[in-house]
């Protein structure tokens, strides 16, 4: 048995969870989960999950972990992902904690109501965009100091934070106004390995 991994390829929040285990070089299986929406709504998923949602990771003892957050703690307990010191390890959390209640819900909604949910521009509400660039100028103001979120090393804020910045464009943000946030993306794109999300849009 190894850790499965419960996702789907579309989600930031699922993605995170398959970055940190590609980095930390942490064994497991994907399960793609290509049709989100119901899919994690059936007895079976809800026996894992009983939220309903993805993504999930299944321990080789058969114990799961959800929320993204949760699971990317986890998988890099004691890693370079996570300061060693207290303070810098709390300012990560910080980030993480503002991540979810503050910028996924006003970054990654637009784009799933364009992308995935067959909405339009219009059915956007604009408090949720003016929302987003609150965020974005939090970010920028913090990545004009330092080149990571808490200082000099990339942590699990960065990862947890790029998912769905790096993908704004997706639901109709332009981020043109924020050098460093941008100059961010590029650098933790290239941490991860990942091709510029703006470029292939
Ligand atoms: N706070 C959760 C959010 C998880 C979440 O919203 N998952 C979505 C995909 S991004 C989902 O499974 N939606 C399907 C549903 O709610 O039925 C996390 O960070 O893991």
């Amino acid at each position: 048995m190894t850790l499965k991994i419960y996702g789907s390829s579309g989600s930031g929040n699922c993605l995170k969870t398959k970055w940190v285990a590609g980095l930390l070089g942490v064994d497991h299986e994907w399960i793609e989960f290509p049709k989100v929406r119901g899919g994690t709504r059936t007895p079976e998923f809800l026996a894992i999950n009983p939220v309903g949602q993805v993504p999930v990771a299944v321990f080789p003892d058969g114990r799961p972990l959800a929320q993204s957050n949760a699971i990317i703690l986890h998988l890099a307990e004691g890693s370079h992902l996570i300061p060693q010191d207290s303070y810098g390890r709390a300012r990560m959390f910080e980030w993480l904690f503002w991540e979810q209640y503050s910028h996924e819900p006003n970054v990654s909604v637009p784009r799933a109501m364009l992308k995935f949910r067959g909405q339009t521009l219009a059915d956007i509400d604009p408090a949720m965009i003016e929302r987003g660039h609150v965020c974005f100028t939090r970010m920028e103001l913090q990545l004009k100091q330092t080149p990571y979120l808490v200082g000099s090393a990339l942590t699990l804020a960065d990862i947890a934070l790029v998912a769905y910045t790096r993908v704004a464009h997706e639901g109709s943000y332009d981020l043109s106004a924020y050098p460093a946030l941008n100059a961010w993306i590029a650098r933790v794109e290239g941490d991860l390995g990942l091709p510029s999300a703006r470029e292939a849009a």
